[in-house]
């Protein structure tokens, strides 16, 4: 299937029928939000009106990725860019005057994830499209995104993100694939002793479509998120036997299913509505993934054959309790053919070590909302517990690893792990420590089970979009094709030592640095100097990516600028993006510390423009659009074990910022790519982190020890940029000394401090940074997440089996 060309005839009609449909007489008494919104809307009706994408030929599985979480940005741009239709659209506006980028400004982010995995979600379809790989993603559609940040005298505060779901031009609703989802109640048993789920009430789920558009190929494939209502028409029989009443004493209500995004990104411990999202999810993505296989004139038995059902982390777990019920209650199977086909089908992702990021629910709460998976659940774990007993014959303590129902709660990884044909790390480094650390027995037990893939961005928003002039660059002096075969960015190599090119490179660097100086003066009134280093540091804000070490390396800056105001520095602008989920109260002390120094440095004449500290309210996709292509530098400093894979440090990297980082996650890849002498690598490895932690790491003794990091640790706590205030910034700096300092800050400070060092001495070299920088684009091409999705498609979703 090849690209559509554009047909601007059919799109001047399109838009005719916009302004038409919002009751207006002429295109030109459309407002500016209007004009978008009719621009899209004719987009997206004349992508509706083309031929329905066939069939890949050949025998590739169906994949359906299940995500809580879908992180997508705008989609007005990367739906033009991907069709090949922005220059034409562009023209066609242009005789009205209106510039298309501008418009595009009007579009409000859809905010439906956290972070890293909802954003990984998003750049996987637009892969799968891209490489012909058929597939369908599921989410849900919620009416609020993740919170609006703000900050009030430096604290963040939070309020609701209402995106307009109801009147965003790219939805079509699929009513045809609407389906029933019955839910609470209770098992009784026929006269045969079988069980019968008579559930509380049903549930309506709506299939709301967004279409996933594939780069110049033609190929169109939906991101289906379904919206909870009320089963319609209203069911009298329901209400008058109680059924309704039943419902409202259980607590659920279809209204609030898909309200609201849980806007944490570790865990949310045991709440109800969470959980009863999760199932609504699942229970719906089934039902259609089964009614396409009976579409097709399939048997069930051969489901595996055909469909993948991939698992991003444990939230869709319930899909497979789920699709066991339906294979045994609805149609019948045994318990036998019902696990063989489920086993076949299910494969997991797994995105985190931590031990309080693993999904745990109670079973009581399982039980009273889905007695019936509770039920299949537990004879999942009772057949399981016989294959165990058969390898370590009367050995409790890995049974009790092991389980998947344990101290009364279900283990959701562990379920995963046990029903499913693939398990999955995202990064290498990950990916082992996922079978060394997380599952070690399980691995013994299917050792072929256990996968590596390396997560990956798609270059089409975050390059070809978000950087135009580099790309403009590339395309020159590539002279083809690249935006899907990023490989051969490797080509760009022996440019770096090319004056001329580094020259135009550097140019490209300083007029994105020249836009996000121009936004950060809008949206913060901070003047920053784009002759600054542009040190950024773009991810949720959390304990183990410890913006807090940031922040200690910029108070022993500004020290240093005191104690000695004549000691050379290059001039820095520290740039950071991050929401705290709102009950992460160290968090958001983070947050406010890192503001209340800014406050104090930025005002400072005695520094005048060499330091400056930003925090730019509200980081969301749109946002780090902006600062990727204008960063020099990216912060990619966790502890080394804790970050899984890090995408953000790819997409820095492929626009040309150097990264200082430790061995964690992808950055032990990425500096495997590009170089050792292009990139700053420091700090504790896991090995050293592990070893720390088992002897007894003390860090009031690292403060002793070290005269400067206590100077700094007392001026936040004695008031000195908090107005006096001697407890403004106390859970931070408890955390970091009598709280033990968890997470190894004070240990890694003074590495930092040297591999910052190293970036100073590299600035100061400007050919020599360019020269780096050229090379990070150049040598990053493997991060394309086409790339990672021919991993899965080799390791996991077609090979053989
Ligand atoms: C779980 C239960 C209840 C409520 C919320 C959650 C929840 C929600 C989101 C748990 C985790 C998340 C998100 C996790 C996440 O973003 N992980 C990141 O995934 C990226 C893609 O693989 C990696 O690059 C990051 O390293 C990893 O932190």
């Amino acid at each position: 299937m090849s690209q559509q060309k554009f047909n601007p005839a059919r799109f001047d009609a399109a838009l005719t029928r916009q302004w038409q449909g919002m009751g207006l007489h002429a295109a030109s008494e459309m407002t500016r939000q209007q004009w978008w919104q009719a621009v899209s809307g004719a987009v997206a009706e004349m992508l509706a009106a083309l031929p329905a994408s066939p069939p890949t030929a050949g025998a590739l599985r169906h994949v359906n990725y299940l995500s809580i979480e879908f992180l997508i940005g705008r989609l007005t741009g990367n739906n033009l860019l991907n069709l090949g239709w922005y220059q034409g659209v562009a023209e066609r506006l242009a005789d009205w005057d209106i510039e298309l980028s501008a418009l595009l400004e009007e579009e409000i982010d859809p905010a439906l994830g956290n972070g890293g995995l909802g954003r990984l979600a998003a750049c996987y379809l637009d892969s799968m499209a891209t490489v012909g790989q058929p597939a369908t993603g599921y989410g849900l559609n919620y009416q609020y995104g993740l919170f609006r940040q703000s900050f009030v005298d430096g604290a963040q505060h939070e309020a609701p993100d209402d995106w307009h779901r109801g009147r965003y031009p790219w939805f079509r609703h699929n009513s045809a694939r609407d389906v029933d989802v019955p839910l609470g109640g209770k098992l009784i048993k026929d006269a045969a002793g079988l069980p019968i789920w008579q559930p509380a009430v049903i549930l309506r789920g709506e299939a709301w479509d967004l279409p996933v558009i594939g780069y110049l190929n033609g190929i169109t494939q939906p991101l289906r998120l379904w919206q909870a209502t009320h089963a319609h028409p209203f069911d009298l029989t329901r209400f008058n036997d109680g059924k309704f009443l039943q419902a409202e004493q259980q607590g659920i209500d279809a209204d609030k299913l898909t309200k609201v995004l849980y806007p944490n990104d570790n865990h949310e411990p045991g709440k109800r509505l969470r959980l009863m999202q999760q199932y609504f999810q699942c229970a719906c993505s089934v039902a259609d993934i089964l009614r396409r296989h009976h579409l097709a004139g399939r048997t069930l038995h051969s489901l595996p054959d055909h469909e993948v059902i991939q698992l991003n982390d444990t939230h869709p777990t319930i899909a497979i309790p789920e699709m066991m019920r339906v294979l045994i209650d609805d149609h019948q199977l045994s318990w036998d053919k019902a696990w063989t086909i489920t086993r076949r089908t299910f494969a997991y992702t797994n995105h985190t070590l931590m031990p309080e990021a693993l999904e745990r629910w109670d079973e009581r709460l399982v039980k009273s909302l889905l007695p019936r998976h509770f039920s299949i659940i537990q004879e999942i774990n009772k057949r399981f517990k016989k294959v165990v007993e058969a390898q370590w014959p009367g050995d409790k303590a890995v049974w009790a690893k092991l389980a998947i129902l344990h101290d009364k709660q279900v283990r959701m990884a562990n379920l995963c792990v046990v029903s499913g044909f693939a398990v999955n790390g995202v990064a290498a480094l990950h990916s082992e420590l996922v079978v060394k650390d997380l599952f070690p027995e399980y691995h013994q037990l299917w050792p072929t089970k256990f996968h590596n893939v390396t997560n990956g961005i798609t270059p089409r928003r975050w390059l070809k979009q978000c950087n135009p002039a580099l790309s403009a660059l590339i395309d020159e002096v590539l002279q083809g094709e690249w935006a899907n075969d990023l490989a051969c960015l490797k080509r760009l190599e022996p440019l770096a030592d090319d004056a001329a090119f580094r020259q135009r490179y550097r140019q490209i660097k300083q007029e994105n640095k020249q836009r996000l100086t121009a936004y950060v003066k809008r949206v913060t009134g901070i003047d920053i100097n784009p002759q600054a280093i542009f040190d950024v540091q773009i991810k949720r804000l959390h304990e183990y990516k410890r913006q807090h070490l940031a922040l200690l390396h910029i108070l022993s800056c500004y020290k240093r600028l005191r104690d000695d105001p004549q000691s050379p520095m290059a001039p820095r602008v520290f740039l950071f993006g991050a929401k705290a989920a709102p009950g992460y109260y160290l968090a958001k002390n983070i947050i406010y510390a890192i503001n209340k120094v800014a406050e104090v440095i930025n005002n400072d004449p005695q520094v005048g423009d060499r330091l400056k500290v930003v925090f730019i309210p509200d980081y969301r996709i749109t946002v780090a659009e902006q600062m990727i292509p204008a960063a020099d530098l990216s912060e990619q400093i966790s502890t080394a074990g804790y970050e899984a894979s890090g995408t953000g440090n790819m997409k820095l990297a492929l626009n040309g910022a150097l990264t200082i980082g430790t061995l964690d996650g992808a950055n032990v890849e990425i500096a495997g790519e590009v170089g050792e002498e292009n990139i700053f690598i420091f700090g504790n490895t896991v090995d050293q982190v592990k070893t720390l932690k088992a002897q007894g790491y003390d860090p009031l003794m690292r403060r002793q020890q070290d005269p400067h990091l206590d100077a700094i640790l007392t001026e936040l706590e004695n008031g000195h940029f908090s107005q006096g205030d001697t407890h403004a910034f106390d859970r931070l700096l408890h955390s970091l000394t009598a709280g033990g300092d968890p997470w190894l800050v004070l240990a890694d400070f003074s590495a930092y401090l040297d591999a910052q060092a190293r970036v100073e001495a590299l600035w100061a070299d400007r050919e020599g940074w360019t020269r780096a920088a050229i090379l990070n684009t150049a040598r990053t091409g493997l991060f394309s997440s086409d790339r990672a999705i021919r991993d899965y498609q080799q390791r996991i979703w077609q090979a053989t089996r």
